[in-house]
């Protein structure tokens, strides 16, 4: 089974929003919130400095039984033996990734309807479909797709998705009357004094 059917919030490392936290405890804490799934996304970190925190970061999901995914790099999941890899728009293409990614998942980044057409006519496990609403937290995103075109795509997609971008306990809601059952929440949560107490009020609005 498609363990994404059953997934409602999907969590990251802290990446630059980290603030001289330990990064493990930070996802310790989204798990303890109650994090399905946690993807290792560290865009400044060099692939050793990621190797070394997605080993850890194995061993943590694993033993928590979280699901854990690696952003960007297909070659780093295999190693630390990710539950699967994320790739976005300008990442490997999911018809030359899927025959090396061996049993692991693969979840693919979309920004309007037609990319999400393709990331499952392509056989993609899950997509991500964003930015919902702006967001800081990534430089230079897609235009931002509305309520409106995410309710279109909830209406037809027939794999499991996940909306992202600018989304956090006030709008949650809104996302979930559009169609939304899973979200992925960076900043709200990350930057929450109370990490572990905002993930948790996150999840208890996702049913
Ligand atoms: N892809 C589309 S928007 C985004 C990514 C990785 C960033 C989401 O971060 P936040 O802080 O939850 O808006
Ligand atoms: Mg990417």
């Amino acid at each position: 089974m498609n363990p994404f059917e059953k997934i409602r919030l999907y969590c990251f490392t802290a990446g630059g929003l980290l603030k001289g936290r330990d990064p493990v405890e930070v996802v310790a804490a989204q798990i303890r919130g109650g994090a399905d799934v946690i993807q290792l996304r560290e865009k400044h970190m060099s692939k050793r400095e990621k190797l070394y925190l997605g080993l850890q970061i194995r061993d943590l999901t694993a033993r928590e039984g979280v699901l854990f995914i690696v952003n960007d790099d297909l070659d780093l999941a295999l190693i630390v033996k990710a539950d699967g890899v994320h790739l976005g728009q300008d990442d490997i293409p999911i018809e030359y990734a899927r025959p090396v990614a061996g049993d692991m998942w693969i979840g693919v980044s979309t920004h309007n309807k037609s990319q999400a057409r393709a990331a499952v006519a392509a056989g993609a496990d899950y997509i991500g479909v964003g930015p919902v609403f702006d967001t800081g937290t990534k430089k230079d995103h897609e235009p931002v797709l509305g309520l409106d075109t995410l309710a279109e795509i909830a209406s037809e997609c027939p794999i499991p998705w996940v909306a992202i971008g600018g989304i956090g306990l006030d709008r949650i809601e809104s996302v979930v009357s559009a169609g939304g059952r899973a979200v992925a929440v960076i900043s709200d949560i990350i930057l929450a004094d109370d990490v572990e107490g905002r993930c948790r009020e996150v999840k208890g609005r996702l049913k």
